[in-house]
């Protein structure tokens, strides 16, 4: 069987850790063919995002329909979306291939605690993820695009993403990395409301960084293989916890994962 086709529809992170680059190793690892849409180009390091520099619209744009017109795709991830505008004009090309599973990681915050998305962009990311068959909010995302207090209890925020996957009928994967405690628990919510579950020990390590990405990304992975949705999450929970355990320590903390040395 030929490589899914998997393209990534997202920011560069030039430490090589998240954005683009996480999603390339991670799509590469898990034996797909990666291909990118660069939204914006931005210059960091492990403790800051030190600037961004957006992509022009059109050229955004130009490099979605190519790869889909040229060697086509069987999935989408989208991560960074820089702003309002690209949310919206990526909608719009989305619109014209509605087989495509797309999973959309709503990038609000990078790890190191700087801002990837404005007011603004939050409002059309809610649009986009009307189109998508997957979202992957983290706690702090999930309770933003809900509109529910922050500090909102598991089951205020449970029943948030409820809410969520019937009113855009999509699959909401409620990532627990940015709960307490040992135990990390990742839920997985259908359109219909059911719930699934995964949990394993937390993994404690100082570098975390582009966990969000290399995980939608590897869903998308499998998604594009043709598994469904909790088959995929299963795997990319595997992947990104085998990249964490893996993780090199360049940097003191914040640094990347070992995606290189995962074998799945
Ligand atoms: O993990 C969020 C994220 C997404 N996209 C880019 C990033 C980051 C975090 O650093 O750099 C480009």
């Amino acid at each position: 069987m030929k490589p899914p086709r998997i393209l990534s529809i997202a920011g560069s992170d030039n430490s090589g850790g998240a954005g683009i680059q996480a999603d390339i190793k991670t799509i590469t690892m898990l034996r797909g063919h990666a291909m990118t849409a660069i939204t914006a180009v931005t210059v960091q390091t492990s403790q800051a995002v030190l600037a961004v520099h957006p992509v022009p619209l059109d050229i955004i744009v130009a490099q979605i329909e190519t790869c889909l017109a040229d060697t086509g795709a069987d999935a989408i991830k989208i991560g960074m979306l820089g702003s309002a505008e690209t949310a919206s004009a990526i909608g719009a090309v989305l619109a014209r291939h509605p087989a495509i599973p797309v999973v959309l990681d709503p990038v609000m915050v990078a790890s190191n605690g700087d801002r990837l998305a404005d007011a603004a962009t939050i409002a059309s990311m809610r649009t986009l993820a009307a189109q998508a068959a997957v979202i992957t909010p983290n706690l702090p995302e999930l309770a933003i695009l809900a509109d529910v207090p922050g500090d909102a209890g598991d089951d205020t925020l449970l029943a948030a993403a409820q809410r969520l996957a019937a009113d855009w009928g999509v699959h909401v994967v409620m990532k627990g990395g940015h709960g307490g405690g040992a135990l990390l628990i990742d839920r997985l919510i259908a359109p219909d409301g059911t719930v699934q579950s995964w949990s394993d020990a937390r993994i404690n390590t100082p570098h975390s960084h582009g966990t969000g990405c290399t995980l939608s990304a590897a869903l998308a992975t499998g998604l594009g293989r043709g598994e469904g949705v909790a088959d995929a999450l299963a795997t990319a929970r595997q992947f990104v916890r085998a990249a964490l355990i893996a993780a090199p320590g360049y940097v003191e903390r914040n640094g990347s994962m070992g995606h290189a040395l995962v074998r799945l």
